[in-house]
């Protein structure tokens, strides 16, 4: 590999000695790795050139002097200490058929280190899928935080982010009604900043001690480990109906929300009130936003059940493939601030996180922006081995009293001692900051630094190293007022559980609220302990009533006759899915399902139309690859199912009446049209369509118009110029406006065997 050079704009601590350590850490050039006689000019100008290439951040940097090319090719095979093997294939015995001989040092040793290759899955998030990146601010913000992270509009800081279920093994399938982890690791040059959100801006406990209880309810019941993956079992529903603060949550766990479409297709939020504070020690509230340029969008839940056998990498897949065809998922950081003196204005207490700030109350001001452009080389490596810890913060970032937040700031420290072997996981390149590291600790598992010296403990007679201050970089905790005895209560405003819960509700469009009803029914569903379902319909019951009495009504309650909660009519057009943007078709996944005397022509000018607004084409024919006028089907009826798919095509010439009689097929165009996906036909396609009697869809007939029909777009004639875009009407238009909208709720669904 060349040596790029890479960017270190270190201002803020800039003495000549930082200035090399900085370097050499990062670098570990010996080319450089005397700077003494060098000006600081000169370390700043080899070192500030900016290469921001993909491979040209410096977190890349460092971690590519740990990375071993691929296969190894043209290498003997060797002994982990080095030895070269003449077999690696046949154990060493006594005679042909004899037994294997201790002596077999190399079988021992491959097969010790692969009985060893596991390390425990995280207790919560087991199963993710992580990516490289980098952020980068609008503007610089140093009224709000002195953090060097938001200060320079031009510099990019690498980042790691981690997406997560949060029930499920490390084995479970992606597409499960489940919470969404959103970690972000920032390297930056002050040290490791990790933001640990989640797609989902509330939690389902106020207080960390409660988590330990949560997750053992929410994980397979401990006598048998069933269910995997789910909620939808007694424990779960026991503990969240006996936890009335779960209720808010739930809602969400039960909308769309829970089941995305994509890791890129979701918001992250920190959840927590943080802090913020400047050069001058102001302090102040925030929360963070993270919001996908893409918009949000999720599943339906059939699908989503569905796709866990199709494809359970569905979403690693999905964050995968993105990346590398270079359609870089992109995120835009929003911070919601509440000056310190506005803390007990509102009707909830800012530190219970089981609420959120409505944006009507305090406005997102979006600073900057996050791009996902390198998949990990080594799945274990980075993915598996990144820690994050709440408890990583830079100076200009603190953490408010929230006790759900403190408790964290305890936790993922200790949980990564088990899970990474003890107390050096840091040394791991994936963990390691991208500034120097500094300290007087030494020694534990896997010790790889090897600290020169005979100092190991501070103050020492030669004060090294020194401490910072805050001009020299150094965290000092924002003077802040404790107060009060020592007791374990809650502030008052934390005893209100179910207005936000309403209000969360009454924001919901009405599909998302039939979502919503569905998702109870079925997880309540799965509840055999009858006193569990009528807790849980009285908990509803506080939110909304006809929400507990059509749940009431599918799970064998007793509905409620009367409503026990505070009926107010607060809402938000934040909240709703559907006022999520609805204008690009960018990395839509699209299926052409063809059969014999396809018309090629429309095929190449539909895909060539849909492929140029960013849409990804997938053509499915009855055999794979060439089909009989040349083109290429990636899968076979048999080898695809429609819910990987955003929407289906159907061009002419294909002769359906054969297509008609192949089951695959016909569940393909139901399925479609039964999880309200976007379908353009042409000409025999759109004949084809109507023989489904898709009820109240129009279709184009001979002779007739273009119609374009809950987003069911067909036209009976084809032109070249079909994928125009630029015209006011076209069939090309109107499919691309029906893939833009993700999703048409307005069909009747409920009829289609599928
Ligand atoms: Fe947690 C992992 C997010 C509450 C204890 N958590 C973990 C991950 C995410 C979150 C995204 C996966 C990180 C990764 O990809 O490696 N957790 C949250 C959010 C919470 C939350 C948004 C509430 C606002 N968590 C929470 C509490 C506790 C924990 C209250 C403990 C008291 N979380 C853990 C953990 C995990 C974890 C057991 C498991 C693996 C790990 O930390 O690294 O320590």
């Amino acid at each position: 590999m060349t040596d790029t050079p890479y960017r270190i704009n270190y201002t803020k601590n800039a003495n000549m000695e930082t200035m090399k350590g900085l370097y050499n850490a990062v670098t570990g050039n010996p080319t450089v790795q005397n700077v003494a006689n060098t000006t600081a000019a000169a370390v700043g100008t080899a070192v500030n050139t900016v290469n921001d290439g993909i491979r040209g951040d410096i977190k890349q940097r460092d971690l590519s002097t740990y990375t071993v090319e691929d296969c190894q090719k043209g290498n003997y095979i060797t002994t982990d200490f080095g030895t070269r093997m003449s077999d690696t294939d046949t154990s060493l015995k006594g005679g042909e058929r004899g037994p294997i001989l201790l002596e077999d040092f190399h079988f021992r040793e491959k097969t010790t280190h692969f009985d060893h290759e596991r390390i425990p899955e995280r207790a919560v998030h087991a199963r993710g899928a992580g990516a490289h990146g980098y952020f980068q601010m609008y503007e610089a913000i140093p009224d709000l935080s002195c953090a060097d992270v938001f200060q320079h509009p031009s510099e990019r800081t690498p980042v790691f982010v981690r997406f997560s279920t949060v029930a499920g093994s490390r084995g479970s399938a992606d597409t499960v009604r489940d919470v969404r982890g959103f970690a972000v690791k920032f390297y930056t040059k002050e040290g490791n900043w990790d933001l640990v959100g989640n797609n989902i801006p509330i939690f389902f406990v106020q207080e960390a001690i409660k988590f330990a209880d949560l997750v053992h309810a929410a994980k397979p019941e401990p006598h048998n480990e069933i269910p995997q993956a789910q909620t939808a079992h007694d424990n779960f529903w026991d503990f969240i109906s006996l936890t009335p603060e779960s209720t808010h949550m739930t809602l969400w766990t039960m909308s769309d929300r829970a089941i995305p479409r994509s890791y890129r297709l979701m918001q992250g939020f920190g959840v927590h009130t943080f802090v913020l504070y400047n050069a001058d020690g102001k302090r102040r509230f925030v929360k963070f936003h993270w919001t996908p340029k893409l918009g949000s969008h999720s599943l339906v839940w059939d699908e989503s059940q569905k796709i866990t056998g199709a494809d359970p990498d569905f979403h690693r897949r999905d964050l995968w493939e993105a990346i590398e065809s270079g359609a870089y998922p992109e995120w835009e950081l929003g911070l919601q601030i509440v000056e310190e003196e506005d803390e007990h204005k509102f009707d909830f207490d800012i530190l219970d996180s089981t609420k959120f700030i409505p944006e009507e109350l305090a406005p997102i001001r979006y600073v900057g922006k996050m791009v996902l452009n390198r998949n990990p080389d080594n799945y274990f490596a980075e993915t598996e081995q990144v820690a994050f810890c709440t408890q990583h913060v830079v100076p200009g970032i603190a953490f408010s009293n929230d006790p759900l937040l403190q408790g964290r700031n305890h936790s993922y420290l200790d949980t990564q001692i088990t899970r990474l072997g003890g107390p050096n996981f840091q040394e791991i390149p994936i963990n390691k900051p991208v500034c120097p590291v500094t300290n007087n600790q030494r020694d534990g598992a896997h010790r790889m630094t090897i600290n020169k010296g005979r100092v190991n403990y501070f103050p020492n007679r030669f004060g090294c190293p020194m401490t910072a201050t805050a001009a020299q970089g150094g965290y000092v905790h924002p003077p802040t007022m404790v107060h009060g005895p020592k007791i374990r209560a809650r502030g008052p405003k934390f005893a209100e559980h179910f207005n936000q819960a309403r209000y969360f509700y009454n924001s919901l469009c009405s599909w998302e609220k039939e979502h919503v009803i569905k998702s109870y029914a079925f997880e309540l569903g799965h509840v055999d302990d009858l006193g569990v379902r009528e807790k849980m319909i009285q908990r509803l019951n506080c939110v909304d009533l006809d929400l507990a009495q059509k749940v009431a009504s599918a799970i064998g309650v007793k509905p409620p006759t009367t409503f026990d909660g505070n009926a107010h009519d607060q809402r938000s057009a934040k909240l709703t899915l559907a006022g999520s943007p609805r204008d690009s078709i960018a990395t839509r996944k699209i299926a052409f399902l063809i059969g014999p005397g396809y018309n090629s022509a429309q095929l190449k000018t539909v895909r060539a139309g849909l492929a140029a607004a960013g849409a990804v084409t997938v053509v499915i024919g009855p055999t794979k690859g060439e089909q009989e006028k040349g083109d290429e089907a990636q899968f076979t009826y048999t080898s695809c199912k429609s819910v990987l798919f955003d929407g289906l095509v159907l061009v002419g010439g294909t002769q359906y009446e054969k297509m008609s009689q192949i089951g695959e097929v016909k569940q393909f165009v139901n399925e479609t049209f039964k999880h309200c996906k976007p379908i353009g036909a042409i000409e025999e396609g759109a004949e084809f369509l109507k023989t489904f009697g898709f009820i109240g869809v129009g279709i184009a007939g001979p002779g007739e118009q273009d119609v374009s029909s809950q987003g069911v777009v067909t036209s009976m004639k084809f032109s070249p110029s079909i994928m125009d875009l630029s015209g006011t009407i076209s069939w090309g238009k109107d499919l691309h406006k029906a893939i833009a909208e993700h999703r048409h709720f307005e069909r009747i669904i409920d009829p289609v065997p599928a």
